[in-house]
């Protein structure tokens, strides 16, 4: 059977059930994700030599990684050719490009730091994302930035972020894509803290004046991004869901950021999107996968991915969260891992625009929950993969075991001679 014979026989499938797969194809490739650029290089960045901290950490040592902003385009252009659907960039303020000879510490960073991404964003027709890097750097002073009660380090990072916010507004008035900035901080006590209050005071502080660095919301977006821990930040962490989470509440065009590996390993982020859609206009995501603590692996087609893509549709809010892929792992193929995180994520989306959502809502209203078990069942062994591979091919990119191949002689004839 061609791809077509086995599309047709899929849509009839689906179409019995009530579920348009054209439209869902059509749908899908109008949703923006954004592509992380630290998955290329490990979370090292631009601006420094130093390790990564902050409490998060890249295992692995795979050859071939990228070591200049030349070589991190190039590698992405090439996860990009084997990725459907539609992108945007998502940059952190360490991937500054300066010109042989120049520096801007993280409080100086201007735009024209930053108009090569500018140029390849619009080479590739897509909007940037934006996030201050508050980490990997020797101003982070006992572990601390924007919660430091040392007032000059804290005034360094505010600078940073107020910075953050200047490129930003330049990365959405040169594409024509409003930016999310997301902020994200690290600071925290490996023990037992005698102040819980003080620093997230400091950092309540800190994010509002950064936020009041003049900016128009409808360009800048800016979020805050909750923590449970780190590595060496296990009893307190300053950005904690709650803190996060009413700071968004109670501060006018500020999103509160989710992403997935950040809570307990009981709770869930699928749970929690629907939560914050009762009361937030807009909310923004990291999505990634957790392997017993944040451990940032790829993101796979597995059943929590299923569910938030699921509740994003079923909540009729694609166009009120904003997606962003946010992993790193060091120990395969970058390019294999950015694709296949890339590739799951817009499985989990194509899936759930292929569920009769209004069917099973209808179940659940009706207190027919018997029937709405068996029919979630059933769903699952629908020929989804038929759509899939339609749908990649209409995207113009290899339907599923092809692509590798492409990875394998990428590594060979570019990777490896790095
Ligand atoms: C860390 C956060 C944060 C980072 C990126 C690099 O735990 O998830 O979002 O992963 O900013
Ligand atoms: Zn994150």
């Amino acid at each position: 059977m061609t791809v077509q014979e086995r599309y047709e026989a899929a849509r009839k499938m689906y179409a019995d059930v009530g579920v348009d797969t054209d439209a869902a194809i059509a749908k899908l490739k109008e949703i923006p994700v954004s592509l992380h650029c630290w998955q290329g290089d490990d979370v090292t960045g631009f601006d420094h030599d130093g390790p990564l901290t902050g409490g998060i950490q890249t295992t692995g040592n795979y050859p071939g990684k990228a070591k200049t902003p030349e070589q991190l385009m190039q590698d992405m252009e090439e996860a990009m050719s084997l990725m459907p659907g539609k992108k945007k960039l998502n940059l952190h303020a360490s991937y500054a490009i300066f010109e042989k000879g120049e520096f801007a510490d993280r409080d100086k960073l201007e735009p024209k730091h930053f108009r090569k991404w500018v140029d390849f964003a619009k080479k590739h027709h897509v909007g940037i994302d934006f996030n201050p890097t508050f980490f990997s750097h020797d101003k982070v002073k006992d572990g601390l930035t924007l919660t430091s009660p040392d007032e000059e380090t804290r005034k360094f990072w505010i600078e940073h972020g107020k910075a953050c916010i200047r490129i930003s507004e330049y990365f959405a008035k040169e594409t024509g894509v409003p930016c999310v900035m997301n902020i994200w901080i690290g600071d925290g006590y490996k023990d037992i803290p005698a102040d819980r209050m003080g620093p997230r005071m400091r950092y309540k502080d800190s994010i509002e004046q950064i936020i009041a660095e003049p900016h128009d919301p409808k360009l800048v977006k800016p979020c805050v991004e909750s923590k449970v821990f780190g590595i060496g930040v296990e009893s307190y962490t300053a950005g904690s869901a709650e803190f996060t989470l009413t700071f968004a509440a109670t501060h006018e065009n500020v999103l509160p950021l989710m992403d997935n590996g950040h809570y307990h390993p009981t709770e869930v982020v699928s749970d929690k999107i629907p939560a914050l859609l009762c009361y937030f206009p807009e909310i923004a995501l990291h999505i990634t996968r957790p392997v017993r603590w944040d451990s940032d692996h790829v993101v796979l087609f597995d059943d929590e991915t299923k569910e938030m893509a699921k509740e994003i549709v079923r909540c009729d809010a694609i166009d009120r969260v904003h997606m962003a892929l946010d992993y790193f792992d060091a120990s395969i193929n970058r390019i294999s891992a950015w694709t296949v995180g890339f590739r799951s994520w817009q499985k989990a989306l194509l899936s759930a625009l292929c569920t009769p959502n209004a069917e099973l809502k209808k179940l659940q209203d009706e207190n027919r929950l018997t029937e709405l078990m068996v029919m979630q069942e059933e769903l699952k062994t629908f020929p989804f993969g038929d759509v899939w591979t339609k749908y990649c091919e209409e995207c113009g990119v290899p339907a599923d075991k092809n692509w590798f191949e492409e990875v394998e002689r990428y590594e060979k004839e570019v990777l490896l001679n790095r």
